[in-house]
């Protein structure tokens, strides 16, 4: 089965994309309308050199959503349990953001400029209609749009070298979930430690789409000797690092706790977010279910489109929602999420898969 995707203007370019198609993209997923690379070589071969090298990822699909104006951090703070009073304006977090019912809406990251600037860098689903009503409804003093913003993201133990030589050496002093402003050019842009991968690196938020090549090619020119390749986003390494995917792992059904972001949820009832109260109450009952890293027994099974069910003596207790075999680890790793009372490290479970029944072992935690 061989088939390509069908570009238009609903199903956006990025300012990367003519970079991502000459190095040969080979396959692209869809999100947030727009272009993902999700293959280059082969899965596999991509994770051997995400591990080792140091890879370029066009992920402007992690769109921002600008937050500006007197009530910007009023209207953050309603979107997500976590406590944001002492962030500081050169830091990202990582938010659960939650309906009234303390429902995943996504789980973006949040960049804070200053008190009346922000940027939510979003997984997958449409947040920006989300915040906009918020804002509206409560009449709140705050724009709410999608800048002209495109992440690219550098990852790979040779990441720090790359940046260094072309953002200079102040990169080195940016710590985890930090960020500075550094000039590639006459432009200077957010230059952040993080990104979508266990192999550590960064996150370059690329402000005008006619400075997306430009960078591309410098970082390709810089990195020839490390080695530098295109990458993505990679399905096993994400899956041995537990890094959870929003549409895929959790959706709307699910709740932080469920999610296992209980720690970035504040404990105490003493911030004002919509979904404070339900939270609460959950975490006096505990979450009914919880997010689990399980390995598949048996042989190499192909990575999993749609949810497995867990099932214990027939019964259903869980469901398994990413899948894939692990060449380091020698097994098939998965993120699932399983019923109270069946999540317990150790428990054997059955995993109804495409190619047969497997045994499914619940981990103590994720690989990576
Ligand atoms: N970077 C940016 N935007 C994003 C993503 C990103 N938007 C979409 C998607 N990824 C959002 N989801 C995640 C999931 C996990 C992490 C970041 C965004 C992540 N987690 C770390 C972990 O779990 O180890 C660290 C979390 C922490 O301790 O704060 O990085 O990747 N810009």
């Amino acid at each position: 089965m061989v088939y390509t995707i069908s570009h238009s203007r609903r199903v956006r370019a990025t300012p990367f994309t003519a970079g991502v198609e000459a190095a040969g993209v080979s396959a692209y997923t869809v999100y947030n309308r727009m272009l993902l690379p999700t293959v280059f070589d082969s899965v596999e071969s991509d994770y051997r050199h995400l591990k080792e090298h140091v890879q370029v990822w066009d992920v402007s699909v992690e769109r921002q959503i600008e937050l500006n104006g007197p009530d910007a951090s009023h209207l953050m703070q309603l979107l997500t349990p976590r406590d944001l009073r002492k962030m500081q304006s050169d830091q990202c977090y990582y938010v659960p953001i939650t309906d009234e019912d303390g429902k995943m809406l996504n789980d973006p990251v949040a960049i804070k400029h200053s008190d009346t600037r922000w940027w939510v860098s979003i997984a997958d689903s449409d947040l920006l209609l989300w915040i906009k009503g918020l804002a509206v409804g409560r009449g709140l003093d705050v724009r709410v749009f999608e800048p002209d913003v495109s992440p690219l993201a550098i990852q790979g133990p040779k990441a720090e070298t790359l940046m260094a030589r072309v953002f200079g050496p102040q990169v080195r002093d940016i710590g985890f979930f930090r960020y500075k402003r550094l000039f590639f050019g006459k432009s200077a842009f957010i230059v952040a430690r993080s990104g979508y991968s266990k192999q550590g690196g960064f996150e370059i938020y690329v402000e005008g789409a006619e400075n997306g090549m430009p960078l591309w090619n410098a970082l390709f020119d810089a990195g020839q000797d490390l080695h530098v390749r295109p990458g993505c986003p990679n399905l096993i390494e994400r899956i041995e690092g537990g890094l959870l995917s929003y549409g895929n792992d959790m959706n709307m059904e699910n709740s932080p706790l469920e999610c296992g972001l209980s720690k970035f949820c504040k404990p105490a009832d003493d911030i004002d977010h919509i979904g404070f109260g339900a939270i609460s109450r959950e975490r006096n009952t505990g979450p009914l279910r919880q997010i689990r890293a399980i390995a598949v027994q048996g042989a190499p099974l192909q990575p999993a489109r749609a949810a497995w069910p867990l099932m214990k003596d027939g019964q259903r207790v869980g469901q398994i929602t990413s899948a894939t075999w692990s060449p380091d680890f020698s097994t098939n790793v998965a993120i699932g999420m399983v019923d109270a009372g069946h999540w317990e490290a150790g428990t054997v479970l059955i995993v109804e898969t495409p190619e047969g029944p497997r045994e499914a072992i619940i981990e103590e935690k994720f690989w990576i």
